[in-house]
């Protein structure tokens, strides 16, 4: 492997070094956060469906002055990878290994119980862990128990952005919020007159009837991060906030669905082309632009007449030129990417007020903070929860709509597909870091290759000290497949992996070097690309270069093989806990 994977030297090394930082920060007791040389805090932040070229640093027009703050003072890396999908995306986060080496794609019951969730690798160094939004780790069901963080509020329903009915805090369930429901038996570490503080407004109204997810997602984290400054100000913090936004339902509060109401009128061909200038200007993408691919949606869809049916007229199944589409259908999507957009906005916004809360911690110089989004935007139309009332307002709690092929696309500018493929459109994703007290670099691109397998090993990089090959219940864990960024935090093209790995739903790829081999589905062909100059994967080489195609399929499997060994049987059926 490697030199710059995690070693068991390395990390022995590390040790020695955190041995005598421990004691620089016993010295320092009475300094701020920020005055101390010691381990960073580490903030994971994760959009969800959310695609590519979204957010205004990488070329997108929906407003997201947070996030691109972090990027004008610190890196933007280029040619990042997802899986393609929210949970083995989440499993990757979170335990550093490809989901198939866990039983995550698909999910088999619980992890094998050798798998290590970051809390616990990062506890016995002396952080406290929080975990804020969406879990879908469910082979490590509770956050706390399971995952080892100290605060965990989980949402686990995800068809709802104003009335959640599942969801908990510290493994134990909360009340569903719906109007006219009592509240006041939840807990929380910073409960204020029975109701928990994330319920309420900034105002310390009680905000039951204006619940919104994102908010709350944002408020529960705020509260972990306020009570560490009161109890636990000398400890560092390792915190995932993981949003459920923009993911479908298309559920926004009005005032910022009105921010955009008209912008997208001009329709997704136009979006996509005013984007792919942007980013080829940014230097973000190299490539030509991706065609429509009106003929590839998710299996799974409803129909084009129970999509009519159950939302209207206005509803389009297949990324068609805009020119085709009736006004009624225009309006109906312009609408549909307002919502989106107010999605993306609004977490924006709540993003810049836990990077406030961090700031009023004077930690913020010493907090590394990665911001990633779990899959490209979704062509998925289905309808699920409390279902789609076509006379409710678009966004609100009553209407249930998806922001499907057309918007999808423009959503993943320049690429090719969606969530849940495996190529280029389904798997990019942002990263952007930010850690003043670390980074010299300020607005710069990285393009470095990397997948998210790769976070759990930079954050022990950077943390120092974890014995990754150490046992874990008795049983040896297989070595972490990614590596650690941190060299290239220093410079661009520092880390080079041998290759990178993807499978879900049979669709297939491997990346070695700027070639990759891809197929979707279990019936489909395998293509060659280079990406170097086609991340667009638009010229398929693969009848030009057989030999390559035996290569990397070979090594495909190979991989393939060994991960599904690694993860051992799925366990009896009785062991299991996935719902
Ligand atoms: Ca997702």
């Amino acid at each position: 492997m490697n030199s710059n994977n995690i070693s068991r030297r390395a990390f022995l090394g590390k040790a020695a070094a955190l041995s005598s930082t421990l004691a620089l920060n016993r010295l320092t007791f009475a300094q701020p956060a920020s005055a101390r040389a010691g381990k960073p805090n580490f903030l994971i932040i994760i959009a969800d469906d959310m695609g590519y070229s979204d957010i205004g640093c990488y070329g997108g027009e929906i407003q997201t002055p947070n996030l691109d703050g972090l990027a004008a003072t610190g890196l933007r890396f280029t040619q990042c990878y997802s899986t393609g999908r929210c949970w083995p995306s989440r499993t990757s986060l979170l335990t550093g290994y490809y989901p198939q080496q866990v039983r995550m794609d698909p999910p088999q019951g619980l992890l094998p119980a050798w798998t290590r969730v970051v809390p616990h690798y990062l506890k016995p160094l002396g952080y406290r862990c929080y975990h804020s939004g969406k879990w879908h780790l469910t082979g490590a069901p509770k956050g706390v128990a399971d995952g080892g963080f100290d605060h965990s509020y989980i949402l686990h329903d995800h068809n709802r952005f104003f009335t959640p009915q599942n969801h908990e805090l510290d493994d134990r369930k909360l009340p569903a919020v719906e109007e006219g429901t009592d509240v006041s038996r939840a807990s929380s570490p910073r409960s204020e007159g029975g109701t928990p503080s994330a319920l309420r407004g900034q105002d310390g109204r009680d905000t039951r009837t204006d619940f919104y997810v994102t908010t709350a997602i944002a408020n529960y984290a705020v509260d972990f991060l306020k009570e560490h400054a009161e109890k636990h100000r000398d400890e560092p913090f390792y915190c995932y906030l993981a949003f459920t936004s923009p993911h479908f339902p298309l559920h926004a509060l009005q005032d910022d669905i009105a921010r955009y109401r008209d912008r997208y009128l001009e329709g997704w061909d136009a979006i996509r082309e005013q984007r792919w200038k942007r980013m080829r200007q940014m230097g973000l993408v190299n490539c030509d632009l991706s065609p429509l691919e009106p003929d590839v949606i998710p299996n799974w869809n409803f129909t084009k007449d129970k999509l009519r049916e159950m939302i209207g007229p206005g509803e389009v199944d297949r990324a068609l030129a805009w020119s085709m589409l009736s006004e009624q259908q225009k309006r109906f999507h312009a609408t549909k990417m307002a919502i989106h957009a107010a999605m993306v906005d609004r977490m924006d916004r709540e993003i810049g007020r836990v990077l406030d809360q961090v700031r009023k911690m004077e930690a913020f110089e010493n907090t590394v903070i990665f911001f990633v989004s779990d899959n490209g935007a979704s062509a998925e139309q289905i309808i699920r929860g409390d279902m789609n009332d076509p006379s409710a307002a678009p966004g609100s709690a009553k209407s249930y709509l998806c922001l499907g092929p057309g918007w999808s696309s423009s959503s993943n500018t320049p690429f090719r597909l969606h969530k849940s493929w495996v190529h280029e459109g389904g798997i990019s994703s942002p990263l952007i870091v930010h850690w003043p007290a670390g980074l010299k670099a300020r607005n710069e691109l990285r393009h470095d290759p990397c997948h998210f397998v790769d976070v759990v090993p930079t954050v022990l990089d950077l943390a120092g000290g974890a014995d990754v090959s150490a046992t874990w219940k008795g049983e040896t864990a297989p070595p972490l497949p990614g590596m650690s960024l941190a060299p290239a935090f220093a410079r661009d093209g520092a880390v080079t992996h041998e290759f990178i790995y993807f499978h879900h739903l049979e669709n297939r790829a491997i990346r070695v070097g700027d070639w990759k081999l891809v197929a979707k589905g279990a019936d489909g062909p395998w293509e060659l690309y280079d990406l170097k100059t086609d991340r667009c994967e638009s010229k398929n080489l693969a009848d030009k270069h057989p030999d390559k195609v035996r290569e990397l399929s070979a090594l495909w499997q190979k991989h393939e093989d060994q991960f599904r060994r690694q993860a051992g049987p799925p366990p009896e059926k009785k062991q299991r806990r996935i719902k």
